[in-house]
C-alpha cells in the first residue's frame, strides 16, 4: 500500500466526569503520545487530537449527585484533565471539548446530512421510563443483568463485562439508576441508524480492509483482540440502534425539542469538531487530514470503546461520505491496580493530578512503568512494588547508570571535552549494534508494540553498560589513555543516540540528556554515524536522570489506597423535597440488648424497642461502644429503612449517630424522658 502522506491520530475523549487516573493513561493515551512523539521525531506530518467528552449519563448522574449542573461538572473536570495532560507533556495539537458551540454545530450538520439522505428510520417504540424522575432511561440511566454474560450491572447500551452492545429492553430485571426503581414502558420515537444494512460493508472493511473493493488498510496490522470482538458482534448480526435520546443534556436534535444525539454518535464527531477548531485557531485546513485519502487515521482507545470506533463510527463516516476511515484502532485492554479494578466511585485509583503534585520529578518514571506493563493484548496489573522495582532496577540501574558513568568519566578525564578521535572498527561495530536496536524500536512503534519498543530502547543502555564493563576505561586510563579517549567518545555517542530515541517514552529524560550533551534540535537517528552530530563537543554539567524509589513511597501509597474510603456520591448542596423527608419514619428506640456480630468485629447486633415492635439493627459501632455501654440507651433511629442483610443478619433500620472531625461517634439521645416509639420529626 502507498505510504500515507500525513497522520491523523486521536485518543478517546475522556468523560469529563472525574479526574484522570493511571488506568486512563495506560489505555488510550500514553501509547498515542509515544506514537506521535516518535512520528514527529521522524519528521512526519502528524495531527494529534483529543478533548473532553462532555455529554452522556455519567456526567448528568454525577451532576445530580453533587447537586450542580452538568455544565459545572464538565467545566471542572475538563480543565483538570486538560491540565494533567499538559503537565505530563502530552503533545496534542488541540485538547477540545464537546460542550462547545462548534461541536454542537458540527454534530448537528453531520446528523442533518444523514437525515437528508434518508439514512435514519424514525420509529415509535416502547422505552423504559422512570416515573419518579419523569425521564426515559437509556445507556447508563438504566442497568440490569446482561442477557449475554449475566453480568448483574450491564448498562442500557453496553455491557462493560463482556463488551456486548445492548439495548435497554434486552436487560433482565432493569432498574433505573436515577430512582433505583423498576421502570415502566412508555412510547417514544427515535431516529434509528440501520446498522444491519451496513453489515456487509463493515464486515468487508474490517475483515479484508476493503471499502467498496478498494484496499484501505492492512488487516494483518490490526490487533487480534480488536478484530475478535468485532467479529463476534458481526456474527450476532448488527441491529438498528437509536441515535437520539429523550434527554436535555447533549447535542440537541435539530427540530426535535427534548431530544439529543446519542452520546456515541456525538462524541466521535468530537474528533472532527476539534480539527475544525484547530484549523480556525491556526488558519489551516482540517479537511486535509480528515478528507484526503493519503491520510493515515489511527484511533487509540480502551477495549470498551471498540464497537463504537470499529463498527458504529466507521459506518457513520461511510454513510455521510467524504471522510477517511480508520487505518487502525490499536485498542488496549484494561489495567488493574493492586489486584482490583480501578474504580472512581470506590476511590480505588492513582489519580494523575495527585501523582503529579506528589512526585513532579517522577513523571517519566510513571510513563516508563505504565509503558512497561501496557495492557496491549491482555489486562495488566499496576502495583507500587513493581513500580519501585522497575524504576530502581531499570531506569536507575541501567539507563541512569550508563549515562552517569559516561558523563562523569568524561568530565573527570577531559573536563567534559568529548575526545575528537577516530574510533576503532570494533567501536563502530558496537555502535552499529545499537542502531539495530533503533530499527527494532521503529518496527515496534509502527506496529503499536510499545512495550517491546521501550525494551529495545533500554537494550541500548544495557549494551552500553556491558561495553564499559568490558573496556574498563577506569583501569585502561593508567595503561592506554589513547584507547580511553575512543571508549568514552563511543560511550558519549551512544548517550547521544539515547537522548533521541528515549524521547517518545521519556520526554523529560530526553531533555535532560540533550542538555548535558549540548544538543540543540533533535531528530531520529538513521545511522550510527549520525550519533556524534547529535551532541556538541563539550558536556554541560552532570544531571541525575533518575532517583531510587524508597520503601517509604511504596508504604505511603499503599496505605493511602487501603485507607481510601468509598466515595459515596454524597449529595453536597442538594435539597430534599419535604415530601421526601416525610417518608422517613424517625423514632426514639430503646436498646434492649446488644451483642457483637459473630462474623464482623466492627458490627454490633442490637434489639431496639419501637412502639410495638422490636427491630434487629446491625450497626457499625462495635469499635467505639461495647454491648454493655449501649444496652438500655434511648436513641434516635430510622425505623422504615428497607431491611437489608448485613453479613448474614437482616438489619431493620439505622441508628442515627453524630460524628466529629476526629471520627468519634455519639448517639442522638432525647433531652428528656421519652417513651420508645416516640416519633421524631
Ligand atoms: N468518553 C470514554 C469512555 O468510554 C469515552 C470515549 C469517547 S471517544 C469518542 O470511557
Ligand atoms: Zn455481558
Amino acid at each position: 500500500m502507498e505510504k500515507k502522506k500525513r497522520y491523523l491520530v486521536t485518543s478517546a475523549l475522556p468523560y469529563a466526569n472525574g479526574p484522570l487516573h493511571i488506568g486512563h493513561l495506560a489505555g488510550a493515551y500514553l501509547t498515542a503520545d509515544t506514537y506521535v512523539k516518535y512520528l514527529r521525531l521522524k519528521g512526519e506530518d502528524v495531527f494529534y487530537i483529543c478533548g473532553s467528552d462532555e455529554h452522556g449519563a455519567a456526567i448528568t448522574l454525577r451532576a445530580k449527585n453533587e447537586g450542580i449542573s452538568p455544565q459545572e461538572i464538565v467545566d471542572k473536570y475538563h480543565n483538570q484533565i486538560k491540565t494533567s495532560f499538559e503537565q505530563l507533556g502530552f503533545d496534542f495539537d488541540i485538547y477540545h471539548r464537546t460542550s462547545s458551540d462548534i461541536h454542537r454545530d458540527t454534530a448537528q450538520d453531520f446528523f442533518k446530512t444523514l437525515d437528508d439522505k434518508g439514512i435514519f428510520n424514525v420509529e415509535r417504540s416502547e422505552q423504559y421510563y422512570d416515573e419518579e424522575y419523569k425521564q426515559f432511561l437509556a445507556d447508563r440511566y438504566i442497568t440490569g443483568e446482561c442477557p449475554k454474560c449475566s453480568h448483574p450491572s450491564a448498562y442500557g447500551d453496553q455491557c462493560e463485562n463482556c463488551g456486548s452492545s445492548l439495548s435497554p429492553t434486552e436487560l433482565i430485571n432493569p432498574v433505573s439508576t436515577l430512582s433505583g426503581k423498576s421502570p415502566i414502558l412508555k412510547e417514544t420515537e427515535h431516529y434509528y441508524l440501520p446498522l444491519d444494512e451496513s453489515q456487509d460493508w463493515v464486515s468487508e472493511w474490517l475483515e479484508r480492509g476493503l471499502d467498496d473493493g478498494v484496499e484501505q488498510h492492512d488487516v494483518s496490522e490490526w490487533k487480534k483482540h480488536v478484530l475478535g470482538q468485532c467479529t463476534s458482534w458481526l456474527k450476532e448480526g448488527l441491529k438498528p440502534r437509536a441515535m437520539t435520546r429523550d434527554l436535555d443534556w447533549g447535542v440537541p436534535v435539530p427540530g426535535k425539542p427534548g431530544k439529543v444525539l446519542y452520546v456515541w454518535m456525538d462524541a466521535p464527531i468530537g474528533y472532527v469538531s476539534a480539527a475544525k477548531q484547530w484549523a480556525l485557531d491556526h488558519n489551516k485546513s482540517w479537511e486535509l487530514y480528515w478528507k484526503e485519502t493519503d491520510t493515515k487515521l489511527v484511533h487509540f482507545i480502551g477495549k470498551d470503546n471498540i464497537v463504537f470506533h470499529c463498527i458504529i463510527f466507521p459506518i457513520l463516516l461511510k454513510l455521510h461520505g467524504g471522510f477517511v476511515l480508520p487505518d487502525n484502532v490499536p485498542a488496549n485492554e484494561f489495567m488493574n491496580l493492586e489486584s482490583k479494578k480501578i474504580s472512581t466511585s470506590r476511590n480505588w485509583a492513582v489519580w494523575v493530578h495527585e501523582y503529579i503534585e506528589s512526585y513532579p520529578e517522577r513523571l517519566d518514571d510513571l510513563r516508563y512503568v505504565l509503558t512497561s506493563i501496557a495492557p496491549e493484548s491482555k489486562d495488566a496489573e499496576f502495583t507500587w512494588l513493581d513500580y519501585q522495582a522497575r524504576v530502581n532496577n531499570e531506569l536507575v540501574a541501567i539507563l541512569g547508570n550508563f549515562v552517569n558513568r559516561s558523563v562523569v568519566l568524561t568530565h573527570k578525564y577531559y573536563e567534559g571535552e568529548i575526545p575528537d578521535v577516530e574510533l576503532k572498527a570494533e567501536d563502530n561495530h558496537f555502535l552499529n549494534k545499537a542502531q539495530e536496536f533503533v530499527q527494532q524500536i521503529e518496527q515496534d512503534i509502527e506496529a503499536y508494540r510499545f512495550r517491546s519498543a521501550q525494551a529495545a530502547m533500554m537494550s541500548i543502555a544495557r549494551i552500553g553498560n556491558k561495553y564499559l564493563a568490558d573496556e574498563e576505561p577506569w583501569k585502561q586510563i593508567k595503561t592506554d589513555p589513547e584507547r580511553v579517549k575512543q571508549i568514552l567518545r563511543t560511550a558519549i555517542d551512544l548517550c547521544a543516540c539515547l537522548s533521541m530515541v528515549c524521547h517518545p517514552f521519556l520526554p523529560n529524560t530526553g531533555v535532560k540528556l540533550r542538555r548535558m550533551l549540548g544538543a540543540e534540535a533533535h531528530s531520529w537517528p538513521t545511522t550510527y554515524s549520525e550519533y556524534s552530530t547529535m551532541r556538541s563537543g563539550k558536556l554541560a554539567q552532570t544531571e541525575m536522570l533518575f532517583s531510587k524509589v524508597e520503601d517509604q513511597l511504596v508504604e505511603d501509597e499503599t496505605n493511602r489506597l487501603q485507607s481510601s474510603k468509598e466515595i459515596i456520591e454524597e449529595p453536597k448542596t442538594n435539597y430534599v423535597e419535604f415530601e421526601d423527608f416525610g417518608k422517613m419514619d424517625f423514632r426514639v428506640g430503646e436498646i434492649l440488648s446488644a451483642e457483637k456480630h459473630p462474623d464482623a468485629d466492627k458490627l454490633l447486633v442490637l434489639k431496639v424497642q419501637n412502639e410495638d415492635k422490636v427491630h434487629t439493627i446491625v450497626s457499625g459501632i462495635a469499635q467505639q461502644f461495647s454491648p454493655e455501654e449501649v444496652t438500655g440507651k434511648k436513641v434516635c433511629f430510622l425505623a422504615n429503612l428497607s431491611p437489608k442483610k448485613l453479613r448474614g443478619i437482616l438489619s431493620e433500620g439505622m441508628i442515627l449517630m453524630a460524628e466529629n472531625e476526629a471520627g468519634e461517634l455519639a448517639f442522638l439521645e432525647p433531652s428528656k424522658a421519652m417513651p420508645a416509639g416516640a416519633k421524631v420529626s
